[in-house]
């Protein structure tokens, strides 16, 4: 870590996509069409009732096609772009407007829409149409096997070393748009050196508000830009 040129790691959540249009887990205050989101989003859930969880992952996926990255996303590419220090993008949306806006060192930790996995042969595709009980396996073959490639409660999420080691070397960690309700992710904070900077930016306080060093309220199509202009300069 050069000395003017700290590590950055960024962890965003479902409010930096709330601009896009995208529903949070809070404003949909965790329910879909009546069912608990912890209780669809399980593998649970899939094996009870799949059709009603692939229709879930299929409205939400055929979404991603209304939407564009906003500023907040924007600002974060052009951040990465220009950072002279290490850069990590931690991401817990499943949707694809870090992807989109241009962001490259970036970890979906939740899993992505855009993205299936065979239950058979655990082969991951790229994959922007609808999901079906018999859609068969573009590897194996093996029908019915395809899963929405998104960790569910209960489900590990992805590339929790590489995080890890990130997070343990960062000079600057930002949680943008995030409630600190999930954890692994929530607990990220109390991950990073005590001398790192740690700056919450949300609209109103976390669960784990008080970790941080800095707060910057507003919405995120402000704040974010508004930081990075400030890190840059
Ligand atoms: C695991 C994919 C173990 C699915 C998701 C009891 C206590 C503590 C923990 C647990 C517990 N019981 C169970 C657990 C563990 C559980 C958990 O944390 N549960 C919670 C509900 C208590 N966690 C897990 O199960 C994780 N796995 O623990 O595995 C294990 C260990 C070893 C081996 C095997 C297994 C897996 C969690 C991942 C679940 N999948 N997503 C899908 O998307 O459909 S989580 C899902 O919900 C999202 O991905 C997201 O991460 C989360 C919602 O969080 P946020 O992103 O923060 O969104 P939210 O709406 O909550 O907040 C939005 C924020 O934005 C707000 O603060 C708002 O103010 C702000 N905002 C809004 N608008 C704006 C804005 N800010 C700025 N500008 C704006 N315009």
């Amino acid at each position: 870590m050069g000395a003017g040129h700290p590590s950055l790691v960024i962890l965003t959540g479902a409010g930096i996509s709330a601009e896009s249009g995208l529903r949070t887990f809070r404003a949909s205050d965790g329910l879909w069409e009546e069912h608990r989101i912890e209780d669809v989003a399980t593998p649970e859930g899939f094996e009870r009732n799949p059709e009603l969880v692939q229709r879930f992952y299929n409205d939400r996926r055929r979404q991603l096609g209304t939407v564009v990255p906003n500023a907040a996303h924007l600002a974060l590419a052009e951040l990465e772009k220009s950072w002279r220090g290490d850069f990590l993008l931690v991401t817990q949306n499943v949707d694809d407007l870090h992807d989109r806006a241009g962001n490259q060192s970036l970890i979906h930790m939740h899993g992505e829409l855009h993205k299936a996995r065979c239950q058979r042969c655990g082969g991951v595709f790229r994959w922007e149409e609808d999901l079906g009980a018999m859609t068969p396996c573009p590897s194996c073959r093996a029908l019915g096997e395809l899963r929405p490639h998104i960790v569910w409660f209960g489900e590990m999420p992805l590339e929790m070393d590489r995080i890890g080691e990130a997070l343990e070397r960062c000079g600057i960690f930002l949680a943008i748009g995030t409630s600190g309700n999930v954890y692994p992710a929530a607990g990220f904070v109390r991950m990073v050196p005590r001398t790192a900077r740690r700056i919450e930016l949300n609209l109103e306080a976390s669960q784990v508000a008080s970790a941080f060093s800095e707060h910057r309220s507003g919405p995120a199509t402000v704040t974010v830009p508004e930081l990075v202009r400030e890190l840059l300069a």
